[in-house]
């Protein structure tokens, strides 16, 4: 049967696509981790919709499971196989349509890597409005299919608020696309039901992107803190001030701040280091920096580090983006992305410690996030990568703070046992259904969202 399978991916994308043997499917069997492995039956990498269409055929036909695949980024273990599944790279799907500047918007394929996306609509005057760490490698139909929120979401909103619209291929081999039309009321919205379904639901072939302004004047400033109520205090103060041009208010801590500076070898960004850094920046058609300097002078900020040159941002946000970097270098982390109110953020990361100290002693919890949004990452180095007491401990916790247990990453293999407590029982119930209706041999990700284990 197995060698059926092989022939019949083989006719449907060419022989050269289908991977088989141990070597050349290793990259796609471990997530960016490395907490997340399992063997594939096969690695196959269609070119088009068509071939994906026919790919899903084969897999039904022999009844293999299907774990869709973009740039492997993703945190939460569903891009990589459990045991056994066919992995569908979509890297092929690469088609980048010029912008269509009347409509500000853009056609990518889901291979498509979010800086080629970036650097497109730059080109024409506009930008993608969206933007995160993995950007060179992040493909369109993951960001999609995670609903990817990143530094920019504060402003723009997640992935979602970017789509005008999805192209994808459902279980039963259907190519669902509409025209390109950012009014389009005639019946369910099918692209919006795909976006953050993970791979679930069907597999994305392509996004129509939906571009914002080109904000080429920006500042940024890391302003150290003595604590996350002083942060979301300055958040409070200078947000109504800085309405229409703060983009991105992250945050970490002095932990984070040192791990990151080992890893890169780099000097502090402060003379004096403090527990709590934001890093602030704003963007305009004109040079925000005395707005934001005012606003930072009017909360009692005297001790910012702005940066108003590209490199000098760069380098501040290496601070921040270099964490998950930094701590994938120390071990391998576990890694919880959960939202709460703002108002409590404080409360929740003290508490996440204590908690994370009483389930596993000794284990070494790296808290950081994108503070505009409530959403903090939690990761923790030290316990075993199997041993899910710290996740158990932490998702609880932001449930009980009136959170959610994934704010940006999904839910994916690795927070599947507890969707249910952050989501009523009507509401699984109804997913469920969806799932079902959309997938009925369940072909699509499975482990993924849906509790196996759960009735
Ligand atoms: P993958 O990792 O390949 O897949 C992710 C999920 O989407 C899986 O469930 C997979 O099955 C599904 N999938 C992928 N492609 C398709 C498709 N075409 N059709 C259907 N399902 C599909 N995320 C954020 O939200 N914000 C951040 O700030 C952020 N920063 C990051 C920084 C770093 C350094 C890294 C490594 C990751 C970061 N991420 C962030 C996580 C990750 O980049 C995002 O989740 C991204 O959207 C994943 O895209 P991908 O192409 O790598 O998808
Ligand atoms: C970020 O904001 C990413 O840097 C990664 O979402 C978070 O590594 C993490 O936990
Ligand atoms: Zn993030």
């Amino acid at each position: 049967v197995g060698d059926q399978l092989l022939e019949a991916l083989a006719a449907a994308v060419g022989a050269g696509h289908v991977l088989a043997d141990d070597d050349r499917r290793a990259r796609f069997e471990v997530d960016w981790t490395g907490r997340f492995r399992g063997r594939a039956r096969a690695v196959v990498r269609p070119a088009d919709a068509a071939e994906v269409a026919a790919v899903l055929a084969a897999c039904r036909a022999h009844g293999a499971a299907v774990v869709p695949q973009g740039g492997n980024t993703g945190m939460v273990g569903a891009s990589v196989p459990r045991g056994g599944e066919v992995v569908l790279s979509l890297a092929r799907l690469r088609d980048l349509g010029a912008v269509d500047t009347a409509a500000a918007q853009v056609q990518a394929g889901a291979g498509v890597t979010l800086a080629e996306v970036q650097a497109q609509a730059r080109a024409a005057g506009l930008d993608a409005g969206v933007d995160l760490g993995s950007r060179d490698s992040a493909t369109v139909g993951g960001l999609a299919a995670t609903d990817a929120g990143g530094t920019h979401a504060m402003r723009y909103g997640t992935v979602r608020a970017r789509v005008a619209g999805v192209q994808a291929v459902l279980a039963d081999g259907t190519i669902v696309d509409r025209p390109p039309l950012l009014k389009d009321n005639a019946g369910f919205d099918l692209s919006a039901l795909l976006i953050g379904s993970e791979g679930t639901l069907a597999v994305i072939t392509g996004v129509r992107w939906r571009l914002v302004p080109l904000l080429t004047s920006r500042v940024a400033a890391l302003v150290p803190l003595p604590s996350l109520e002083d942060a979301a205090a300055l958040l409070a103060a200078i947000r109504p001030r800085l309405a229409t041009t703060l983009h991105a208010a992250d945050f970490f801590l002095d932990e984070g701040l040192q791990l990151v500076l080992d890893h890169d070898g780099l000097p502090a960004p402060v003379r004096t280091r403090t527990p709590v850094y934001v890093l602030l920046e704003c963007a305009d058609r004109h040079d925000p920096t005395p707005d934001l300097a005012e606003a930072l002078e009017d909360a009692g900020i005297a001790d910012a580090v702005v940066a108003d040159d590209s490199a000098e941002r760069r380098r501040l946000w290496r601070f921040r983006e270099g964490h998950a970097e930094a701590i994938a270098a120390a071990g391998i982390p576990h890694k919880l992305d959960v939202g709460v109110p703002l108002a409590r953020l404080p409360e929740f990361a003290a508490r996440a410690r204590d908690e994370i100290a009483r389930v596993a002693p000794g284990a070494r919890p790296v808290i950081f996030g994108h503070l505009g949004d409530g959403n903090v990452h939690v990761n923790v180095l030290g316990p075993d990568p199997d041993d899910d007491a710290v996740d158990e401990a932490v998702l609880r916790l932001a449930a009980a703070c009136g959170g959610t247990i994934s704010a940006e990453h999904g839910v994916g293999v690795a927070k599947a046992r507890w969707l249910s407590l952050t989501r009523p029982p009507g509401e699984l119930r109804a997913m469920a259904q969806i799932k079902r209706a959309l997938d009925p041999d369940g072909t699509l990700n499975p482990g993924a969202v849906f509790d196996p284990t759960a009735g």
